[in-house]
């Protein structure tokens, strides 16, 4: 049977390699051509992609999805939803998740992909039960990563609750690009062998081995896989679609796709490359087997640099890596993906810098502690939570239980600052309430919007380019500090 592709080349490609800078203007172009290839979807909206429109591009998301969406006659829309962090940092009230997703479907997304970052359940459960009702099509997501509680059966048992959710495929996450081409297979395997919806295998090539993954996880009867052509593709990115396409030729699992149209793509894509050159992120672009040792994808190995940098402790850089597993294993092993590779991040820098381990908590790790991001994978040792909240008792219900409606809040203070025309932006507000009032009051200015995209200079963007989209900011003793974010695709 045929492998289907989803190509990732305006949304996780970018997200990975120009910290999700392409700007609706450079896909327009090429997107009736992208329609004609036969993909299985065309991933093209959600993750960081809302973020950095508002914050740096000056570009309306909602516009965006329109417009791409009015030349997609034949292939699917796709988006990547943070369950009920929907395309943000914290998990927003039910009433917000139920009328975002609705809006996306509206607008044109045909395709939920739908992740939490500990794997908890709760968590999608609320963005899934929309997406189905509205009609999508819903991906139930493992976020996948390799720690001791992480076996073949959690990983069974979590796709099994998705599709009693009535999710229509499973994907398997895995941002870091830690899956080996025996893990894939073993994986791919059980979840055919238990799970009866179609899977699809997502990776990214940072520590080399996704796309010899791919292969093997097409010898275990993957239907879907993701693929970046290949300008954006490599590195923390996706493998490129063209050599997928071209290795599978030959078998029985060929994917049907055109060679050659795939290739006339790929050269708008290369020339468009060269007009973001200058931010690109050499360590993105690298192969980095060390993500297999420390687990620390390559967008939030750049992040690292910069904090260090920042604080003048380059020379820290060794321990914070060997600090960061510690830190993790001690948080119950949560897969490092946004928001939780910033929580284990900051705190694994913070005990570095301080001397001293867990002198000083964030309120983010705090609150992961309390329960309130989900069930850790394993539970954490009373010795560690009495550490970080004294004698709070987690928290045991689903996360957004406790938190109240939101929606008409925050219809009421945008509509009182004058920033709404549209339905979408209500929702726009009340994702980003700091920095959606000057996007939409029209006051920003893309020059002041893409400063690093002056930089000429390739190293010398690679700090800059890092931090990016991100309204994260950590609470250290009442004092709220911004934390260069690269959310990890
Ligand atoms: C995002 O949340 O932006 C991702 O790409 C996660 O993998
Ligand atoms: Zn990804």
């Amino acid at each position: 049977m045929k492998v289907k592709i989803t190509e990732t080349i305006l949304r996780d490609a970018h997200q990975s390699l120009i910290a999700t800078r392409m700007r609706t203007r450079n896909m327009l172009p090429i997107v009736d051509k992208l329609d004609q290839v036969g993909y299985y979807s065309l991933e093209m909206w959600g993750g960081a992609t809302f973020d950095s429109s508002i914050r740096y591009l000056n570009e309306d998301p909602w516009e965006r999805l329109r417009e791409l969406k009015k030349h997609m006659q034949e292939t699917p829309a796709q988006m990547l939803l943070r369950g009920q962090n929907l395309v943000g940092y914290r998990h927003y009230s039910d009433d917000i998740v139920e009328k975002f997703v609705k809006k996306a479907y509206e607008n044109g997304i045909d395709i939920f992909r739908v992740f939490d970052a500990v794997n908890d359940i709760r968590n999608m459960e609320k963005a899934i039960t929309v997406a189905k009702k509205e009609g999508a099509h819903v991906q139930g997501t493992i976020a996948y990563t390799i720690s001791p509680v992480h076996t073949i059966d959690k990983y069974v048992e979590l796709a099994t609750g998705l599709a009693e959710l009535e999710c229509d495929s499973i994907c398997i996450k895995d941002m870091a690009g830690l899956i080996s081409p025996q893990q894939a297979y073993d994986l791919v395997k059980a979840l055919k062998a238990e799970v009866n919806i179609p899977v699809d295998l997502h990776a990214h090539c940072t520590s080399g081995m996704a796309p010899m993954s791919y292969m093997s996880a097409c010898r275990a009867g993957v239907d879907i896989l993701d693929t970046a052509l290949s300008p954006f593709a490599w590195g923390t990115s996706q493998p490129p679609t063209e050599s997928i396409v071209a290795s599978l030729a030959e078998t029985k699992r060929a994917t049907g796709l055109d060679l050659e149209l795939i290739s006339e793509i790929s050269q708008y894509f290369k020339d468009l490359k060269e007009e973001y050159r200058c931010i690109l992120d050499p360590i993105s672009e690298q192969v980095d087997t060390n993500v297999l040792l420390y687990q620390i994808p390559g967008g939030m190995l750049s992040n690292l640099v910069s904090q260090l940098k920042e604080q003048d402790a380059l020379d820290k850089f060794d321990d914070v890596l060997k600090e960061m597993p510690l830190v993790r294993a001690e948080l119950g092993y949560p897969p490092l993906v946004t928001p939780t590779s910033q929580i284990v991040g900051t705190q694994a820098v913070l005990n570095v810098l301080m001397g001293e381990r867990y002198k000083v908590i964030p309120k983010e790790v705090k609150d992961y502690v309390r329960g309130l991001y989900g069930r850790p994978p394993q539970k954490i040792s009373d010795e560690i939570i009495a550490k970080i909240i004294g004698d709070e008792e987690p928290i045991s219900c689903r996360p957004a239980d406790l938190i109240a409606p939101e929606y008409e809040k925050a219809k009421k203070e945008a509509e009182e600052m004058g920033i709404v025309s549209k339905e979408e932006d209500i929702l726009t507000y009340a994702l980003y309430p700091a920095i959606a009032p000057a996007f939409l009051k029209g006051e920003l200015e893309e020059e002041q919007l893409t400063p690093i995209m002056e930089k000429k200079h390739p190293c010398a963007a690679a700090a800059d380019v890092t931090g990016i989209p991100t309204d994260y900011k950590v609470e250290i003793d009442g004092e709220v500090f911004n934390v260069k974010v690269n959310p990890v695709g």
